[in-house]
């Protein structure tokens, strides 16, 4: 087991994120145009690590997909930016020459200030499988409320470092009940494509697909759907498809295929850092501070915010305390983070103008896992690529979507795994607990209950057809279903409720929400795509009005 002592130079000391993020971001800082700022204004906005007392246009709390948006396209704008990312720019390899770890060997890079593994898939033939690590500013955040575990990645690119890259559009029959205020015809024309095209999105190759033994797990779920009638569809990724036959060809490092997920991916996998955070980049006009977390936003007069920053160390413990203003804050820290923020701004009279909507309306894409044990004669495959390339469609008659996903531990397992996402109607609150200092959330376990009905829709069937039944090993001792937790944590500043139509928040003018928190708890299919694409459209409006 490792300790401190032996992790050598950590992948991305605070020290050197400054270096390189000096280096990176520093080009082009004459040019910006600044809202109602100064040059020492723009200097500060473009030269990253934030310093105590900067006054910035722009500041962004958070890095993921709609932190991502927002910077990239009020650069374009001409507005210089400065995002705030309380995890690692995760730019620099390890002693290993890794950035990352993989799914089989997680080590101090794993997880987020954890003395112990949480993996979500917990156990094996019944054993459980977590192991101690060291405690560490690692990439993903398994963030434990009373009912539920919300997984979340933590670093420059947020969710996308940690992600399936599943990058699916919801069907447009279905959009009026993923965001109803919102025009579909606008959606569908203008910002899915964009969205589509700036993440990278693509599909496999379906003779590949047919041929390679790493996606045999997957052949294996479209027999088992196909035979009970089920749709089975392929499914876009933002992978680079073609660098994942470079794998199996052996040509190039093994990353999907060398069980690459959840703690990072080291290649193929197209993350914010390499669309739009690095198109944000390349406009010279965007400076990132890692290793910084926001945790209050004030109005300072004259229209600003005064933002108080805490710097941490690969320890988690705070470094230093910041206050720096700005003109205008964009909230993208997750449907997680940005709720937690807007719930104790508010609840604690720092935002006294926020409604009554700010912490409501949360729900977990009905996401639920299980696992099907499959005969002896139909193996799953011991190889198995970390990407999921599939799923099978129930929505219309079950209210489930169920992702054919990898176990890819390099043995075989006879196991065929699935995340479905339902339609489960359950809607949770943050609140702020004044006694803990905390912000809580009212999730119940309970509430998974309609998920499981929905996605036995598919599964009871199949196993039925197929004369199988559940796996009971993956989750604990004779337990079926994970129920626990979920990957895709949506809602908590809803659009058109606790913000006006575009994200901005109700009385405070200046403040945005630009993340997951507007989407009102479920997306249908898997949420990235919509996450990116709503911002794509409100940060059109914002720039075209606001700015
Ligand atoms: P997000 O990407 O979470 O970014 C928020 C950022 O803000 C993070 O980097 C935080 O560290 C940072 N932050 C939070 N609080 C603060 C603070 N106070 N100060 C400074 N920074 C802060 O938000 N979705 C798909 O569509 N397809 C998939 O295949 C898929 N697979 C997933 C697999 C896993 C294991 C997980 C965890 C998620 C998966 N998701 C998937 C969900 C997807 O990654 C998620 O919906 C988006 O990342 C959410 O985007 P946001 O911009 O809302």
């Amino acid at each position: 087991m490792n300790d401190t002592s032996s992790l050598g130079p950590s992948p991305s000391h605070p020290s050197s994120d400054l270096r390189l993020t000096r280096r990176g971001f520093i080009a082009g800082t004459g040019a910006a145009v600044v809202l109602g700022g100064t040059a020492p204004a723009r200097a500060a906005a473009a030269a990253g690590p934030i310093a105590d007392g900067a006054h910035v246009p722009v500041l962004v709390i958070g890095t993921g997909y709609g932190g991502a948006v927002a910077a990239l396209r009020l650069a374009q704008a001409g507005v210089d930016v400065h995002m705030v990312e309380m995890g690692m720019a995760w730019d620099t390899p390890g002693t290993d020459g890794k950035i990352f770890c993989n799914t089989r060997e997680p080590d101090y890079r794993s997880y987020w200030l954890r003395t112990r593994t949480k993996a979500p898939l917990n156990y094996f033939l019944g054993f459980p499988i977590d192991r101690d690590i060291p405690r560490y500013t690692g990439v993903l955040d398994a963030e434990e409320f009373a009912g539920i575990t919300v997984y979340q990645g933590r670093g420059v690119g947020g969710g996308s470092l940690v992600n399936g890259g599943m990058a699916v559009t919801p069907k447009r029959e279905n959009f009026a009940s993923v965001l109803p205020t919102v025009n579909a015809a606008e959606m569908y024309d203008v910002y899915y494509p964009r969205a589509n095209a700036t993440l990278g999105v693509g599909t496999v190759d379906p003779a590949w697909f047919e041929s390679t033994a790493y996606y045999q797990y997957a052949r294996v779920g479209r027999k088992h759907a196909q035979r009970s009638g089920f749709p089975f569809v392929f499914v876009p990724d933002v992978y680079d498809w073609d660098y994942m036959k470079q794998e199996e060809a052996g040509t190039v490092p093994k990353s999907a295929l060398a069980a690459e997920i959840l703690y990072g991916n080291n290649a193929g996998k197209k993350s914010l850092q390499k669309t739009y955070l690095a198109q944000a980049k390349a406009t010279g006009r965007v400076a990132i501070s890692p290793l910084h977390r926001v945790t209050s936003v004030a109005p300072a007069g004259s229209g600003r915010y005064a933002v108080t920053i805490e710097q941490l160390g690969t320890s988690g413990a705070v470094t230093a305390t910041k206050t720096v203003t700005a003109d205008r804050v964009f909230f993208a820290a997750g449907s997680v983070g940005t709720s937690k923020l807007l719930v104790k701004l508010k609840a604690t009279g720092v935002l006294p103008g926020l409604n009554g909507e700010v912490g409501k309306g949360w729900g977990d894409n009905g996401n639920v896992m299980c696992g099907r044990a499959n005969h002896l004669w139909d193996p799953t495959g011991a190889q198995q690529s970390a990407i999921p390339c599939a799923g099978i469609d129930n929505w219309t008659a079950g209210g489930a979507f169920a992702e054919v996903a990898p176990l890819p531990t390099g043995i075989e397992t006879f196991a065929s795994f699935y995340l479905s996402i339902t339609r489960n109607p359950n809607r949770a609150e943050f609140t702020w607990n004044a006694a803990a200092g905390r912000v809580d959330l009212s999730w119940q376990t309970a509430w998974k209950q309609p998920s499981i009905d929905m996605a036995k829709t598919i599964f009871d069937r199949i196993n039925s057809k197929e004369g199988t039944i559940y796996r009971t090993d993956l989750f604990g001792v004779y337990k079926i279903w994970g129920d626990h937790l979920t990957y895709h944590p949506l809602g908590g500043a809803v659009l058109g409720r606790a913000t006006d139509n575009y994200g901005r928040l109700a009385g405070h003018p200046g403040l945005y929400v630009i993340d997951g928190a507007l989407i009102p708890g479920n997306t249908t299919v898997n949420p990235f795509v919509t996450i990116t694409a709503l911002a794509e459209r409100n940060i059109e409006r914002i720039i075209a009005t606001d700015l």
